[in-house]
Order: C-alpha cells, then sequence, then structure tokens
C-alpha cells in the first residue's frame, strides 16, 4: 500500500444492509453503506472505492476478486448497492472502502467488514421439517411442548461451523449443554411473519460450540403467534397447531471436509418441562420434568421417541429480514411490598414488554406463580383489568436441587410491577426477581435533554414505548390480547421512531409482512401479519381455532374490511418516511406497484375525489378526546371515539397518498406516474378546498385534527394556509387550551402550530399537566405513554378495560417534536436521509436549554440551545456530506455570530436570509457555535407569521 499519499482519515462504521458484520444476508445485491470522520469544515466526499473479496487474504492484498468498481466519482456513501460477481450460498465477503475527499485528497482504507450470505435456495436445504406428536389441541386446556434432540460426533479440528435454523411456532436450538443457545440471543426466532405466506430462518456461528467427539443439539418448540394466541380473539391455532423445527447444521473441518447435521428421521423427540406457551397468557415450567440430556451428549432415557418428518409450511422459507428480537437490558426491582404473606408485590420503577427471570431455592414441587401488570390497584396488589384474558401469568415449578434460574423462553409481557406468589421465604433476597426488556433489536438514534426534567421524562417514556412496541413488527400495545402491527399506529409513530432509532430494518422488514396481507383488488391491510379468525375458521385442518364470541374487540377484527383510511394508506406512507429518512429508494422500488394500485384503487371508488367510499372500518382520528359526552362515538366500540368527520380524514389521506405517489414516481424516475399523480392529487386538494373547506378556513368539523393535518399534508396554502392556522389556534382555545387529538392529529398538532408561529401554545399545551395531556400521564405514574388521554380519568378511576392500554405508541407520537421543533433537527425534503437538513430550535415554554441527536445515515447530527437572559447560544454538529439550514430566532438589530465571527462571515457559514425575527445560515460538515445576543425574537410570544 502506497501509505505517503494517504492524508485523510479513513471511511468508518461500514455497514451492510444496515448491520455490521451480518451473517445470513438473503438479498442478492446487499447494499454497503459506510460514514466519512469530520475532520474539517466542509468535509465531503467526492469520490470513493470499494473492494469486495472473497477471503481475508485478497482483501489485505488490496485484490477485490468479487467486485473492484474502481474509482466511483459521486457522493454515495449510504446504501451502495453491491454489483459485483453473482453471489452464492453461504459466501463470506470481505469488504473495505477508500474516500476522496473535495480537495481530492484519499483516505487510507477502511478497517475490513464483511457480510454472509445465508442459504439461498430451496436446493440447499438438506434438513427436513420434524415434530412429534402431541395430544390434540382443546379449547381450555395447553399442550407441553416437545424437545427434539440428535447426537453427533465432530472428529477432526472444526474451521468454521454454521446453524441454519427454523421452527413452529417458536425455536430455542441448544448444543451441548447450552454452548450456544439460540434463546439466549434470538428469544422469538424464527420471527413473526404471515407463515403462509414466508416463514423465516436464522444463522448462527456455532463454530466455538463444538467439541471433538460426542456432540448433542437440541431444539425445544413452543407455539408462538403459529399455534398460540394471537390478536384479539381468544383462539389459537390460527397458522396451525402442529409444532415443528427445521435445522441444519454445517461444520467445515479445517481439513477441507465438510459434514452436515441436518432434522431428519434419525432425530428423537419427547415431551418436556414446558407444560404451557403463550405469548397471552404466559408460561408454565416444571422444571422436575426437565431432560438435562435434551442437549447433551451421553445417555438418554429409553422414552424419547423417533420423529416425524412433517409437511413444511406454506410460506416459503426466507432469510431472517430486519432486526432480530433480542434480550434487551435487565432492571433490577426498585421496591418491594408484601400484601399478604408469601405474597410480594416488586415494582421495577419502569413498565417494560419483557419477563422476569427467577432466582430462588426450596423443595421440590414448590409452586411460584407471577403476575405481570402495569399498574397498582389502590390495595397494593398488581392491577390486570386492562389485560383482558392475556392473564400474563407464569409459572415455575421448583425440581428441589439448590439455587435454581429460570426464565421463560416464550412469552413476553408488559408490566412494571409483578405479584409473586408462593416464594418459600418470609424475605426473599434482592437478587430473587430480575426483569428482562424484550424488543427488536434496533440500534439507538437519538438522545433528548432539556431544562425542564418532566419533558425529559417523557422522552424516556416514549423511548420505552417504542421499545415494547417493536417486536418482530411495530405493535399497537404489548398488553391486551392485540399486540397486532396496526397500519394506522405505525403511520402515527413511524416519525418518531426513525428519529429514536435506526428503524429502517424494522420497517423494511414489516413492510414485507404488509406486502403479504394485501388484498386480491389491491387493498392494503389494517394490521399485519394479518389475522383474520372467521375467514380462517373452516379451513382448519389440524387444530381448533375458535374466535371469543362476545368480546367488542373481536368483533372489529372479525368484521375488519381491509384499507381504512389513514390505516391502509400506511404502505404507501411508511416506505416513503422510511426513504426521507435513509435515503433507500430501494424501498420504495420495492412496494411502488402496490402503492400505485392501492392510489388507483381510491380513485376509482370515488370518482368525485371526496373518500367515502372503500373506507372500511374508518376509524377515523381513533381515540380522539370529545368535548361534550357521546360526540364523535364509534358505532363499533363505544368508548372509542373519532371527533373528526371521517371523510375529511379520509378526502386528505387521500391527497397525502397521491403526492406521495407523485414524489415516489419522481425518485424512481417514472416520469410519466410522477405526472399523473401530481395532477390527481391537485385534483384532489381542490375538491377538498371546494367541499369540505370555506373561505375562512373552516374545515368541516372544526376539529384541532382536521386542521394539523391539512397544514401537515400540505392542502393549503399562502392566505388560506393562514386563515387555517387561525382557525386551529380558535379550536385549541374552544378545547380550553387543551389537546384534544387522536391517533391521526396527535403527531400533527404541536409542529403544526409552531410551523403557524404558535410556539407559545405549542408549549402550553405540551406542558399541560391536566387530563388530557402527555404529562397528566406522568402525574399518574406512567413511564410509558397511555392509549388514551384519561386511561385515568380526572376523578382517578380508569377507562374501559376493553381498551385502555398503558402501553401504546400512538400519543407517543409527539416524540418527534422534542427533537424536531423543540431541539429542532428536522429533515429537509431537498437531501433525502439527512443529506440536507434544518436546525431550527424554537425555544419557549420557559425552557432554558435543550439538546437533542439523531444518529444519522451520514454520521451525528447535534443540535444543543441555551437561553440566558438575552442571549441564545446554540451549537450544532453537521455529519460529513452533509449540509444544514440554520434558523435562529434573531431580530435584525442582534448581534449574531459563529465562534468569534459575524456569523455571515464565518469559515462554512453561508448567510440565506435575514428576516424580522430569524436568521438562516447554510453550514457545510463541522461544529458550529452561533450565538445571536439581543433577544429581540426570545420574548417568548407568538407571532403567528407563517413559515
Ligand atoms: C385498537 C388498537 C389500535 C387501533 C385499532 C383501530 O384496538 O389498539 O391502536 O389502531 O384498534
Amino acid at each position: 500500500m502506497a501509505a505517503s499519499a494517504e492524508l485523510a482519515p479513513a471511511p468508518v462504521h461500514l455497514t451492510c444492509e444496515h448491520h455490521v458484520d451480518p451473517l445470513g444476508i438473503g438479498d442478492m445485491r446487499p447494499r454497503l453503506s459506510w460514514q466519512l470522520p469530520v475532520t474539517h469544515r466542509g468535509v465531503r466526499q467526492v469520490a470513493y472505492e470499494l473492494l469486495v473479496a472473497s477471503s481475508r487474504e485478497l482483501l489485505d492484498r488490496d485484490e477485490g476478486d468479487l467486485w473492484s468498481p474502481g474509482r466511483v466519482a459521486g457522493e454515495d456513501n449510504v446504501l451502495v448497492a453491491y454489483d459485483g460477481l453473482a453471489l452464492v450460498s453461504r459466501q463470506r465477503c470481505h469488504w473495505k472502502v477508500r474516500a476522496w475527499d473535495e480537495r481530492d485528497v484519499r483516505s487510507g482504507w477502511s478497517e475490513p467488514a464483511w457480510w454472509e450470505m445465508g442459504l439461498l435456495g430451496s436446493g440447499d436445504w438438506k434438513a427436513r421439517w420434524i415434530g412429534i406428536p402431541r395430544p390434540p389441541l382443546e379449547r381450555d386446556d395447553f399442550r407441553p411442548g416437545p424437545l427434539l434432540r440428535r447426537e453427533f460426533s465432530v472428529d477432526g479440528e472444526v474451521a468454521c461451523a454454521r446453524l441454519y435454523a427454523s421452527g413452529l411456532g417458536l425455536y430455542r436450538a441448544s448444543l451441548n449443554g447450552g454452548t450456544f443457545d439460540s434463546g439466549a440471543d434470538r428469544p422469538f426466532a424464527p420471527g413473526w411473519t404471515d407463515y403462509d405466506h414466508r416463514v423465516q430462518f436464522q444463522t448462527y456461528d456455532v463454530t466455538s460450540a463444538l467439541h471433538v467427539g460426542a456432540n448433542a443439539l437440541g431444539v425445544a418448540l413452543g407455539e408462538g403467534w403459529y399455534a398460540g394466541h394471537v390478536g384479539n380473539a381468544d383462539a389459537r391455532g390460527y397458522w396451525g397447531s402442529e409444532l415443528k423445527a427445521l435445522v441444519q447444521l454445517e461444520i467445515e473441518y479445517a481439513d477441507g471436509r465438510r459434514q452436515l447435521v441436518c432434522s431428519d428421521e434419525s432425530w428423537h423427540g419427547a415431551l418436556g418441562p414446558l407444560v404451557v406457551s403463550d405469548l397471552m397468557t404466559g408460561e408454565e415450567y416444571d422444571a422436575r420434568a426437565e431432560r438435562p440430556e435434551w442437549d447433551c451428549a451421553g445417555e438418554a432415557s429409553d422414552d424419547w421417541e423417533p420423529v416425524r418428518v412433517l409437511d413444511p409450511p406454506r410460506g416459503r422459507l426466507v432469510a431472517q429480514r430486519g432486526r432480530p428480537t433480542r434480550r434487551l437490558r435487565e432492571l433490577a426491582p426498585v421496591a418491594r411490598t408484601a400484601p399478604l404473606p408469601f405474597f410480594f408485590v416488586y415494582d421495577f420503577g419502569q413498565c417494560i414488554g419483557g419477563r422476569v427471570r427467577l432466582k430462588l431455592e426450596g423443595p421440590a414441587g414448590t409452586e411460584i406463580m407471577i403476575r405481570h401488570g402495569e399498574r397498582l390497584n389502590a390495595d397494593g396488589t398488581v392491577y390486570t383489568g386492562n389485560l383482558m384474558w392475556a392473564f400474563a401469568t407464569d409459572r415455575y415449578i421448583l425440581k428441589g436441587d439448590g439455587v435454581e434460574v429460570w426464565e421463560p423462553s416464550f412469552t413476553i409481557h408488559s408490566f412494571r410491577y409483578i405479584e409473586v406468589w408462593g416464594h418459600p421465604l418470609t424475605d426473599p433476597p434482592d437478587d430473587t426477581v430480575t426483569a428482562v426488556a424484550i424488543g427488536s433489536d434496533l440500534d439507538p438514534a437519538g438522545t433528548f435533554r432539556c431544562s425542564n426534567e418532566q419533558l425529559n421524562k417523557l422522552h424516556e417514556a416514549i423511548v420505552w414505548t417504542y421499545r415494547s412496541n417493536s417486536v418482530e413488527v411495530p405493535t399497537d400495545n404489548p398488553n391486551r390480547p392485540e399486540r397486532l402491527g396496526w397500519l394506522g399506529d405505525a403511520a402515527a409513530f413511524a416519525p418518531t421512531a426513525l428519529l429514536i432509532a435506526h428503524a429502517a430494518p424494522l420497517y423494511t422488514k414489516w413492510l414485507d409482512d404488509v406486502r403479504d396481507g394485501i388484498s386480491s383488488r389491491g387493498e392494503y391491510p389494517n394490521f399485519a401479519p394479518t389475522v383474520s379468525w372467521p375467514e380462517r375458521s373452516d379451513s382448519d385442518a389440524d387444530g381448533l381455532k375458535t374466535p371469543g364470541a362476545g368480546a367488542e374487540a373481536a368483533a372489529l377484527d372479525a368484521g375488519d374490511p381491509p384499507g381504512a383510511p389513514g390505516w391502509g394508506d400506511a404502505g404507501v406512507l411508511i416506505p416513503w418516511l422510511v426513504y426521507e429518512a435513509t435515503g433507500d429508494p430501494r424501498l420504495l422500488a420495492d412496494h411502488y406497484d402496490a402503492m400505485a394500485r392501492w392510489a388507483d384503487l381510491i380513485a376509482d371508488e370515488n370518482p368525485d375525489l371526496i373518500r367515502r367510499n372503500m373506507v372500511g372500518n374508518d376509524y377515523g382520528d381513533w381515540l380522539s378526546f370529545p368535548q361534550a359526552d357521546g360526540e364523535g362515538r364509534s358505532p363499533l366500540l363505544k368508548s372509542a371515539y373519532s371527533t373528526s368527520p371521517r371523510p375529511v380524514l379520509a378526502t386528505a389521506w387521500f391527497f397525502r397518498v397521491a403526492d406521495i405517489l407523485a414524489r415516489a414516481a419522481n425518485v424512481l424516475g417514472r416520469a410519466a406516474d410522477a405526472q399523473r399523480f401530481a395532477t390527481l392529487a391537485a385534483a384532489i386538494g381542490e375538491a377538498y378546498r371546494r367541499e369540505l373547506l370555506d373561505d375562512e378556513g373552516r374545515i368541516e368539523g372544526g376539529t384541532q385534527t382536521t386542521y394539523a393535518q391539512a397544514l401537515s399534508f400540505g392542502l393549503v396554502e399562502g392566505e388560506l394556509r393562514e386563515r387555517v392556522g387561525d382557525r386551529l389556534e380558535d379550536a385549541v382555545h374552544l378545547a380550553g387550551d387543551r389537546i384534544s387529538t387522536g391517533i391521526q392529529g396527535t403527531g400533527h398538532l404541536l409542529p403544526m402550530l409552531a410551523a403557524t408561529g404558535r410556539v407559545e401554545l405549542a408549549y402550553t399545551l405540551l406542558l399541560n399537566d391536566d387530563v388530557p395531556s402527555w404529562l397528566w400521564m406522568l402525574r399518574n405514574d406512567a413511564t410509558t405513554i397511555w392509549e388514551r388521554w384519561d386511561g385515568v380519568q380526572a376523578d382517578g378511576s380508569l377507562q374501559d378495560i376493553a381498551m385502555n392500554s398503558f402501553n401504546q405508541p400512538t400519543l407517543g407520537s409527539v416524540g418527534a417534536w422534542l427533537y424536531e421543533g423543540i431541539a429542532g433537527i428536522a429533515r429537509d425534503p431537498e437531501g433525502p436521509g439527512y443529506r440536507r437538513f434544518v436546525v431550527h430550535p424554537r425555544p419557549g415554554g420557559g425552557l432554558t436549554s435543550a439538546a437533542a441527536s439523531h444518529a444519522s445515515p451520514h454520521g451525528e447530527i447535534r443540535s444543543a440551545w441555551e437561553l440566558d437572559g438575552d442571549r441564545f447560544a446554540l451549537e450544532i454538529d453537521v455529519p460529513a456530506g452533509t449540509t444544514a439550514t440554520v434558523r435562529l430566532p434573531a431580530g435584525q438589530q442582534d448581534d449574531v455570530r459563529e465562534g468569534a465571527t459575524a456569523a455571515e462571515a464565518a469559515d462554512g457559514v453561508r448567510l440565506l436570509e435575514r428576516g424580522e425575527r430569524e436568521a438562516a445560515y447554510e453550514v457545510r460538515a463541522g461544529t458550529y457555535r452561533f450565538t445571536v445576543v439581543g433577544g429581540t425574537a426570545l420574548r417568548g410570544e407568538d407571532t403567528h407569521d407563517s413559515r
């Protein structure tokens, strides 16, 4: 290597398909990303060179035998698609990259990175699906989980071993007494998909778990989504009830020999200690029935029977996409009470999605029961009413040989508190219970802090709500029988999720689920994976599927036609939001046809462009807060309201859908479509303004949501926009300066108040702590966001148990405003993936400081401001290759500096405009310290000037 000419530091943070050094990639043209360190102001890449090699040795010799495109001019550094030799199953690809900066100075090579392909074709699988017969599934009882095992011998030095595995419902694969345990790493493998369409498999590196001599591979199976309770009907076995596993262990010896250990008829099976496993009701484990030989070589009792080879599932086997669900962190209890003898209540101080690990000692046969819940009753016991029949109860029966440690394998609960029944001691030691939070392993991407502690707690609560609701899919809640990937909820919360985490992998995988759920006509589902009980019950082949009768919630599900406005539309919105956040056009390309079909279908069904037809259950602004008793009551569920007229919301969404399609078509270079959808969007906008809006800016219904949505979706411009802003303010005052929006309006309200010059009013709503408000939740001990503004009502009583989750993301959609509004880090449509962004902090609400960061695809963006009398200081970090527009609260006379220099003269800074109350600059990569002295724009009053 010619080191002498290399001056610039090498690219960092190399990822493949959003992962660092991933195993088991299923994409034939995986995308590679890297970042440039910020060495000086204005640093940006003007060219790069990539090498992809089939071995580390070749890579170290700078030989890219798989792909070496040479020097490529341009700034691309995010999701650059591999375009070399065709990749084959199991292939390990080593890569590195170097870059030239804007001075044409070349960097050194990056540290090497790699990815490995999974099994790409069905021909790669020699393993068969296996299982053992179990007693038939009866309505009210549950069947023990099977254990499967196979011994094999290893007769030489192992160079590399991979385990490819799948299972239905959920599997846990273990080698040699847990030397490798897939459950520790991926508790809910193979993940949740519509198993009739796709079944995921996982790839594990098990090289270090093998030893020369006799080895054993075991697989434990649980019911999971496949065979246990799923959705809101009290029924099981939606996809099937026969549990089965598919495993293929591939061993490569140092001398080049290969050995396969595959699930087939040579395996044995037996029922194990898992008495019951269910995601909703909980898990029961009888340690006395353990079979230690399950995953250990040696003597096995003679009641192991040969397994049966079973039919493969209907769905296609695919490599896992997205991030696995993992055990994210552990929490020790913060308090314990004992309302009764041998009955303890623990408080973990934080509501989480997860479960509890038990550690205790006691006589064999002692039964411990743990009940989980989100709140306490007045008598100090755990409140479980809102869980309905998701009993969230785990049981453990001791085997009685010393200290026993147990954590359930295949269940998850939403809880802050637990009741522990049956502990043999009167004063159990502190480490008896540990809470384990579980969720999709998405890298954190956001931080937020400000001078108001309540807002910091609110942010923390939003983050925990997102964590507990990112489990394979973005869920509505982790508590009651529901826990579904509702599209409307995702639409509301995605802007926040994409700021606080690298959520793109979650959405990328889930959009496959969404696509699997599209009806033959082209309607998007309301939730995905789609679970539609009544349709399925007569096609039942191997189990009992009994949707519970009577429950309103089940009725909701049962009669649920697809494609409700704001729900189905998320099929169009989410790929676009991910594109805006990451600059990923492939996701748009993959989903474009379905998106376009949906837009055309709505247009066909609604020729006058006011969307009244094909609206399914039309949930409206679900759970908005009524001004008067009974207002907007839902015909579906008496306690669920939508105070906004449904056609108004639906038509606004129709506009948004057409508008996104026009933009997406543009990105994808489909000029004719772009034109067609732009014309459609314009026509819908006209119809909306003509039919639903008057000259005073009054929108039919006159709710906060209708106004905020029209402003946010871009349905009104110029003068009319001003008026609609005025009407929005009226609607807020009419509600006594309280928020009254539901699922659809909440995320738009504060941004649109701020965008129309009403920052203080936005803060008033944010800082209010009476019902309805976010801080009301915190006042009532919330550590995660509630489903309803009045989950705890003004008189202290709880809302309708049928729908009162205390861990629900939708109202947390205000989270985006903490970043984009208060700290002011916002995307700029001109530069998707934060290639361009805006820093527009909004001091107000008595705050004296705020700071937020977002780990963008190019590196960390940071905005931190402080207000001290008439002095406003802002420090920002702008990643390499990006450009930011900075908007400062500065009156015309105020002194604006960057460092010690007049801002407009500072290095890397360009003055864009200097208005009455604002100064705007363009800045390139680097760290900048702006100060504004004078404070004429900092008086903390609203101006209503539209921006
Ligand atoms: C509720 C869900 C969700 C909502 C649907 C319509 O039960 O929790 O939030 O989208 O119904």
